[in-house]
Formats: structure tokens, C-alpha cells, sequence
């Protein structure tokens, strides 16, 4: 597996900012493999036989970060089945980091990130869109009592990573308070200011 040819990009914001919403946007267009370190987790969290199914439920449900080690494993090898050995292609990784160890181990061991994208939103409106998705997603996480832990653990533990990457000039903030189009739509203008 050579890291080399492979460009990825880290898609961070709050629960519900709309991650997995845009990514999936701009996978036809700008031909992105598109990873979401969350659906992974629930991947392997149903397959059966996994070792670590109790225990991603158990972190999800509370909002916690999942040990470094699963998810990154998760990652890699999903990254090198859809890019292949020699890993060409442009990868968004949506969800991930969310924890410091996590952002130096993937850009020391796995491949280094091109720069992050940042949805900016409030508790207020992601409280709300969680909620109303909580009616049908069947995410055991989308109830008023995890989401107050994720909202916790995303500002004592993710947002310091932002920051990280801040120093470095890496993150490109988008808002993502407004309607779908309209967050496409800046996200689209940010990518051409990175060139892309
Ligand atoms: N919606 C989206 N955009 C909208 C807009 N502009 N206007 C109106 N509505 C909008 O969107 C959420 C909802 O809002 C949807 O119903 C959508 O239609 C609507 P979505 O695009 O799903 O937002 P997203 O940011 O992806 O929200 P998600 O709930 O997936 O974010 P989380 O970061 O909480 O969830 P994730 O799956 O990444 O992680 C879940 C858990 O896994 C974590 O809490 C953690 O326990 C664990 N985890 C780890 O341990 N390690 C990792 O590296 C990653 C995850
Ligand atoms: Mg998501």
C-alpha cells in the first residue's frame, strides 16, 4: 500500500452539521471516494463475528470517541479497497479526526491530509436536525441525551484538532447554517480556492 499518490481530504463539524449530506454531493462530480469513519464504525459494529460490536456500541451511544486503533484500521483498509494498492485518487473522509492522537497517527502512518473542510453550524440547529432524523434513523445515538454528549465530546475533543489543523493554514470553514443548496454551494467555491 503506497500513500503517495493519495489525497485526502478531512470533512470535520459538529453532529449534524451536514457532513455526510455534502459529501455525498460532490462524490459524482469531483469523482471523490467518499468514507465516513462513523458508518464504518456501524459497519463493523453489525457484522457478525466482529470482536469490537459491544464495544462501538457502547462509545457511540455515549459520544464517546472509539479507540483510535479500530477506526483507523477501518479506514485504511476501506481506503485500500476502493483505491486499490496504489491508493490514486482523491479521498473525503468525513468524521474523522475527532481526537489529536487520531489526526497525527492517520497523517504520520496512513497518508498525510491535503487540508480540512470545516462545517460551521450551532447546537441549536443541529439539536434540531438530529432530532427530526432521530424520528427514522434508527441511529442510537440521535436521542436528546447522547446528543447532548456528542455536542460535549465535539467541543472538549474534536475541536481542538480543528485548531491543529487551523495553525497549519489547513482548514477551509464553510457555514453550513443555511439550506442544502445554498452549503453546496460555498462548499464548490471553497474547493476552486484550494484549486480543486
Ligand atoms: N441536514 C443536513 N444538512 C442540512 C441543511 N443544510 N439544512 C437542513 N437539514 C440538513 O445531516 C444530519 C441531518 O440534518 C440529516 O437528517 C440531514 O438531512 C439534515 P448529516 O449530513 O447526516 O450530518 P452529519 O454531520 O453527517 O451528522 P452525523 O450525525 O453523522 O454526525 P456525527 O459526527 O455525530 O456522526 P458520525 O457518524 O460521524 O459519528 C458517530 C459516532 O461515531 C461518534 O459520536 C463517535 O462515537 C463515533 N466515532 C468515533 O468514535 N470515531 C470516529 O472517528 C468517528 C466516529
Ligand atoms: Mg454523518
Amino acid at each position: 500500500f503506497s500513500s503517495k499518490d493519495c489525497k485526502v481530504i478531512f470533512v470535520l463539524g459538529g453532529p449534524g452539521s451536514g457532513k455526510g449530506t455534502q459529501c455525498a454531493r460532490l462524490v459524482d462530480e469531483y469523482g471523490f471516494v467518499h468514507l465516513s469513519a462513523g458508518d464504518l464504525l456501524r459497519a463493523e459494529q453489525n457484522r457478525k463475528g466482529s470482536q469490537f460490536g459491544e464495544l462501538i456500541d457502547r462509545y457511540i451511544r455515549e459520544g464517546q470517541i472509539v479507540p483510535q486503533e479500530i477506526t483507523i484500521k477501518l479506514l485504511e483498509n476501506a481506503i485500500k479497497d476502493k483505491l486499490g494498492n496504489e491508493a490514486k485518487g482523491r479521498v473525503l473522509i468525513d468524521g474523522f479526526p475527532r481526537k489529536m492522537d487520531q489526526a497525527l497517527l492517520f497523517d504520520q502512518s496512513v497518508c498525510p491530509s491535503q487540508f480540512v473542510l470545516f462545517l460551521d453550524c450551532t447546537e441549536e440547529i443541529m439539536l434540531q436536525r438530529l432530532m427530526k432524523r432521530g424520528e427514522t434513523s434508527g441511529r442510537a445515538d440521535d436521542n436528546a441525551e447522547s446528543i447532548k454528549k456528542r455536542f460535549r465530546t465535539f467541543l472538549e475533543t474534536s475541536m481542538p484538532v480543528v485548531e491543529h489543523y487551523e495553525k497549519q493554514g489547513k482548514v477551509v470553514k464553510v457555514d453550513s447554517k443555511s439550506e442544502v443548496e445554498q452549503v453546496e454551494k460555498e462548499i464548490k467555491e471553497a474547493l476552486m480556492g484550494r484549486g480543486i
